[in-house]
C-alpha cells in the first residue's frame, strides 16, 4: 500500500532555486516505468521546491555519477516512491533516482536529510 501524504506543502517556488546553476525541464508525460524496468540507482542531495502528486522541482547538487551538473530541474516522482517521514517545501534532502528503460531518471525515494 502507497500512501503519500503532502499536507501543508505550498506549490509555490522557493527562493533557493535562484542559486541553482542551470535551469532545464524534461518532459516524461509519456513515460512508463515499473520497478522490475529500473537499473542504475544514484544518489543526490537536493533541495525540494515544490512537490505534487506526479512530480517534484527540486534543485539537486552535481551527480557526478551520472554526469549531471547542480540544477533546478522537474523530476517525476514514482507512484511507488518511497516518502520516509515528512519532507516540506524548502527541505534539503537526499533522493534516490532510478533510470528507466528510456533512460530518464524519476524519483524512487526521498529522505529529510
Ligand atoms: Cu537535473
Amino acid at each position: 500500500m502507497k500512501i503519500l501524504t503532502f499536507s501543508g506543502i505550498v506549490l509555490a517556488f522557493s527562493a533557493s532555486s535562484a542559486l541553482a546553476q542551470t535551469t532545464h525541464s524534461i518532459d516524461h508525460s509519456g513515460m512508463h516505468m515499473s520497478v522490475s524496468q529500473m537499473e542504475d540507482a544514484v544518489h543526490a542531495t537536493a533541495v525540494v521546491n515544490s512537490i505534487s502528486e506526479g512530480s517534484a522541482n527540486v534543485s539537486h547538487d552535481p551527480i557526478p555519477a551520472i554526469g549531471w551538473p547542480g540544477m533546478t530541474m522537474d523530476l517525476p516522482l514514482l507512484a511507488d516512491a518511497q516518502i520516509m517521514g515528512d519532507v516540506a517545501q524548502g527541505d534539503k534532502v537526499t533522493l534516490m533516482l532510478l533510470k528507466g528503460t528510456d533512460g530518464m531518471y524519476a524519483i524512487g525515494a526521498m529522505m529529510p536529510n
